[in-house]
């Protein structure tokens, strides 16, 4: 038998292992996520108040505060985003370290000092769409209004981090090099350590090594790699308009980034951001680092994003409803001999327990499985397929969809009603 336990092992995520040709730059011991759900998540959903954005803060804490999620971006706009922003200061906790996000304007830089923070992300536009479309300028007007609020922030030990928006849609050699190699030299003038966010500002990004720039994720990364960054100076932060932001994310972990830019859920402008739990899964499988994550934090993170009125869809990896309940004969029949056989990984890692939907296709096995989930433990062992209740309940199941034309799986409610007949402990109403 050959389960390549190296890879899947037994109650872990799954491994993402490399025969040594791992990619020239990439760094497992220098990965981590860093969050934006205050930010991007914010914008992209609406206006929080001081109490929700704690609560959130609190679940990043809980889900990677023991060193994979490493700073939380804060919006400092409105009185309610500084008291926020006071308030997460005042926690006290290492991770996630709060730091500023803000536009690259001195009114702005100030809003920073103001708030005792850091560090601080600064939007610097760099695709020639969003210097000579919209803000109308050319590069090197941009670059020197940019390069002016980078200046002051490191006279003042600030360091900045910043967002090359629509990277993806730049030249790597007229515009993202020579504004990296700017910073290097201000960096080294100043004393004061600064990072860049690569931007895949409309999600056109691509994970693949062969692709060039500006589209190709891995020739991005690395090519500032090559400039002379280190993993910890660059950040990612993709979009998912065409449906890659996961793959683009590990892309960037894997050819040099050491920052991956999330949002709780995905929660962002447009289709959204990366799911941040999804990256928390892929570094534990990555760096083995089970230790710094802890992702039986999750059905919290939906319970509370829930309570503040946000739909969790259904079929969302990880978290929705869906996830990890199947409704199919087939996988339900395989699912009772081994978990492992219809199962990516044991949903416990996530909070999580496999579940089943009893539809009519759903056959004995399903039924047999819904049945075992809420029998007492020896009763449920000893149940088989065999039983002539579980016969007895299918082919009232099976009476139920034929008779009514119905599509939706039954209810727990539903099913609680029928099994009740048969077997009375269940308890359900008749
Ligand atoms: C935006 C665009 C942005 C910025 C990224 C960042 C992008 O909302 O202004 O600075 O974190 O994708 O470029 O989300």
């Amino acid at each position: 038998m050959e389960l390549y336990r190296d890879v899947f092992p037994r109650g872990e995520p799954p491994r993402i292992l490399f025969d040594g040709g791992a990619p020239r730059w990439f760094e497992p011991d220098r990965i981590a996520v860093t969050d934006t759900t205050l930010r991007d998540g914010q914008q992209g959903w609406r206006p929080i108040t001081v109490e929700e954005g704690l609560r959130i803060y609190e679940l990043l804490v809980e889900l990677g505060g023991r060193g994979s999620i490493v700073s939380t971006e804060l919006f400092l706009y409105t009185p309610r985003d500084r008291e926020l922003a006071r308030k997460i200061i005042e926690y006290g906790v290492e991770y996630p370290r709060p730091i500023g996000w803000i536009r690259a304007t001195m009114n702005d830089l100030k809003l920073v000092v103001e708030a005792g923070l850091e560090e601080t992300t600064l939007l610097t536009s760099i695709s020639d769409y969003h210097i000579y479309y919209k803000f109308g300028v050319t590069r090197e007007r941009a670059f020197e209004k940019y390069l002016s609020v980078v200046e002051e922030a490191m006279k003042r030990g600030i360091v900045v981090r910043c967002t090359l928006e629509d990277a993806t849609r730049a030249s790597l050699e007229k515009n993202v090099l020579p504004f990296v190699e700017r910073l290097m030299r201000l960096s080294e003038r100043y004393g004061v350590d600064f990072r860049v966010k690569v931007a895949d500002t409309l999600g056109l990004g691509l994970p693949f090594p062969e692709v060039p720039p500006p589209r190709g994720v891995p020739a991005l990364v690395s090519a500032l790699r090559e400039a002379g960054l280190r993993a910890d100076q660059i950040e990612f932060h993709g979009h998912n308009d065409l449906g890659l932001v996961v793959a683009n994310h590990l892309a960037a972990w894997i050819y040099g980034a050491g920052l991956s830019n999330c949002t709780l859920l995905g929660i962002g402008e447009r289709a959204g951001n990366c799911p941040l739990e999804v990256m928390l899964l892929h570094y534990a499988g990555l760096t083995g680092r089970l230790d710094r994550v802890n992702l039986k934090a999750l059905p919290r993170v939906v319970e509370t994003l829930e309570a503040m009125g946000y739909q969790v869809p259904e079929y969302q990896p990880l978290v929705g409803r869906n996830a990890f309940r199947t409704k199919a004969g087939v996988h339900i029949d395989g699912l009772l001999k081994n978990p492992e056989v219809y199962l990516p990984f044991d949903p416990a890692i996530v909070g999580r327990k496999a579940e089943v939907a009893v539809t009519a296709y759903g056959g004995r096995a399903a039924v047999l499985m819904w049945l075992r989930s809420r029998l007492p433990r020896e009763a449920a062992e000893r149940l088989s397929k065999n039983d002539p209740r579980v016969e007895a309940v299918y082919r009232e199941v099976v009476r139920v969809f034929d008779e009514s034309g119905r599509h939706t799986p039954l209810s727990d409610e539903e099913m609680e009603r029928i099994a009740a007949r048969y077997f009375p402990e269940l308890g359900g109403r008749d």
